[in-house]
């Protein structure tokens, strides 16, 4: 055996090792928001569940209602300030585990926005995982949205049981909710 052809087997072993189907992805309570009538970028934030029994990871996401879409995450800086940056490698998401886009964490990042988001409009995106490939989701635009980090966002009784609800099926192993 050549090197290459070495090299060839292994790559191929590996790519359908790893392989899933997109319906092992699923995407939980997504929601969109720009903020303000001048805005220039907006965010999503979800849940991404996957019931492979292989990692997954969200590499990429594309949109049409923005010039640049990237996976952004919050850090804090040297001086204690907290900074959005791009993720290079993506956001890992577990086998059996979930992956949470929300507030003041990672989230897709929507540069260059060609109008702003207007409440109850979907915004079509596709996300590109590593193994699962391109699942295209259509996300609603929600500006009432509150953080999950302010006390006030759980006092939206309708997200709160929701997002119990949740909850309790992860523990009991069941991804899928039929929400
Ligand atoms: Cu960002």
């Amino acid at each position: 055996m050549s090197v290459k052809t070495i090299l060839m087997a292994a790559a191929s072993a590996a790519l359908f090792s790893t392989s899933a189907l997109a319906a092992d992805i699923m995407v939980h309570d997504a929601y969109a928001r720009s903020a303000g009538k001048m805005a220039k970028a907006g965010a999503a934030f979800m849940q991404i569940m996957n019931s492979a029994d292989t990692d997954d990871r969200l590499v990429a996401a594309r949109s049409d209602v923005a010039a640049k879409v990237e996976l952004h995450t919050h850090i804090q800086d040297a001086n204690g300030v907290m900074r959005m940056v791009e993720v290079e490698d993506g956001i890992a998401v577990p086998a059996g585990g979930k992956a949470m886009l929300q507030r003041g964490g990672d989230h897709v990042m929507f540069m260059g926005i060609k109008a702003p988001f207007e409440q109850g409009e979907e915004l079509a995106v596709t996300l590109v995982f590593e193994n699962a490939g391109e699942i295209d989701v259509m996300i609603p635009v929600d500006l009432e949205r509150k953080g999950t980090h302010g006390g006030h966002g759980q006092m939206n009784h309708g997200e709160m049981k929701h997002g119990q609800m949740k909850h309790g099926q992860m523990q009991n192993g069941q991804m899928k909710t039929d929400d």
